[in-house]
């Protein structure tokens, strides 16, 4: 199964970059496709429709468009989706659980330093909004 991580603006900001993959090979996750990109308000905000109007949704945009991140599609053996959610941790970096990519790099919300689809449809989608289809 595959899925959609991105390395967040703040990791890429603070030379992190390695660390946070190693992580995730050591996980035995494979990436199979990865690039820079520096998002644009209305790709932020396309990426991130289902959470506009709320009251953190300006803020996150301007933080994944701060910077360069990182989108990558990773895969593995079994349910890849869950398994990766796991690593990641808590949204709030405050909550997550020692040993997880959020507690270790992430801040404050919304610098939760990672991001990985919480679905297999939303994998779908997200694969595909940043390398296409054939790469689901
Ligand atoms: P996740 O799937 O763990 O990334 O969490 P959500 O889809 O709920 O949130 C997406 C992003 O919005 C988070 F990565 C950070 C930001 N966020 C906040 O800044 N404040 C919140 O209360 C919730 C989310």
């Amino acid at each position: 199964m595959r899925t959609l991580v991105i390395i967040k603006p703040d990791i890429v900001g603070s030379g992190k970059i390695g660390e946070v993959i190693s992580i995730l090979e050591k996980n035995r996750l494979r990436i199979v496709a990865m690039r820079m990109e520096k998002l644009t308000v209305e790709r932020a905000k396309e990426f991130y429709r289902e959470h506009e109007g709320k009251d953190f949704f300006e803020r996150l945009i301007d933080f994944m468009t701060s910077g360069y991140c990182i989108p990558m599609v990773v895969e593995s053996e079994g349910n890849t989706v869950e398994m990766v959610r796991e690593i990641i941790g808590n949204t709030d970096p405050s909550k997550a659980k020692p040993g997880t990519i959020r507690y270790m790099y992430g801040t404050n919300l919304p610098m939760n330093a990672i991001h990985a689809s919480d679905s297999p449809d939303s994998a779908k989608r997200e694969i595909s909004f940043f390398f296409g289809s054939e790469y689901c």
